[in-house]
């Protein structure tokens, strides 16, 4: 079995259930740099590698990781058996698989029976994004130096809204 791949210091654990979800959970870990938020990144299918999803949950609070972001698609289950593992808060990243435009993944996530929650986000790309500053949202409740970086990156993506590069009076 390939190593679980720790980062001294990481604060979030982005898993997902197959390199294949990579192109889109970029975007989170893109995000999170944007946001200095230590993370790391691994590949665990809870239904391919169920033990090493089991080792990672068991060592992730020890290690310093405070939140997960789980990305799956199809049936989906990473986030629930992470959430499962672990008290720790669970973001779900629902992916389009090879059906239903992502719809699977999506009810599969929020669709948790009661007692053992996981924060759905919306399906892909936005989902991905949204996951890294939910998480960072989080941080910032009792770190004020990631409330600064959430505030300043909430400032900077108001001021873009209104640019309409190349158009008249605009630079
Ligand atoms: C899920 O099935 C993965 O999270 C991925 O979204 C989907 C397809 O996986 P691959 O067959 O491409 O490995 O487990």
């Amino acid at each position: 079995m390939a190593e679980i791949v720790t980062v001294d210091g990481a604060r979030v654990g982005v898993l997902m259930g197959s390199a294949s979800d990579w192109p889109v959970m970029e975007k989170t870990s893109q995000t999170l740099q944007k946001l200095e938020i230590p993370h790391e990144c691994n590949v665990i299918s809870a239904h391919r590698a169920p033990k090493r999803l089991e080792a990672y949950c068991a060592t992730a609070e020890e290690r310093g990781i405070q939140i997960l972001i789980c990305a799956a698609g199809g049936a989906a289950h990473l986030a629930g058996v992470a959430a499962a593992l672990t008290h720790l808060p669970v973001l779900g990243c629902p992916m389009k698989a090879w059906s239903t435009e992502g719809l699977d993944s999506l009810l599969s996530m929020a669709q948790m029976p009661k007692g053992i929650p996981v924060g759905t986000l919306a399906v892909g790309g936005a989902g991905a994004v949204n996951a890294a500053i939910f998480a960072a949202e989080i941080m910032a409740l009792s770190d004020k130096d990631v409330r600064s970086r959430v505030l300043a990156f909430r400032a900077d993506q108001s001021a873009a809204t209104f640019e309409l590069p190349g158009a008249p009076g605009h630079s």
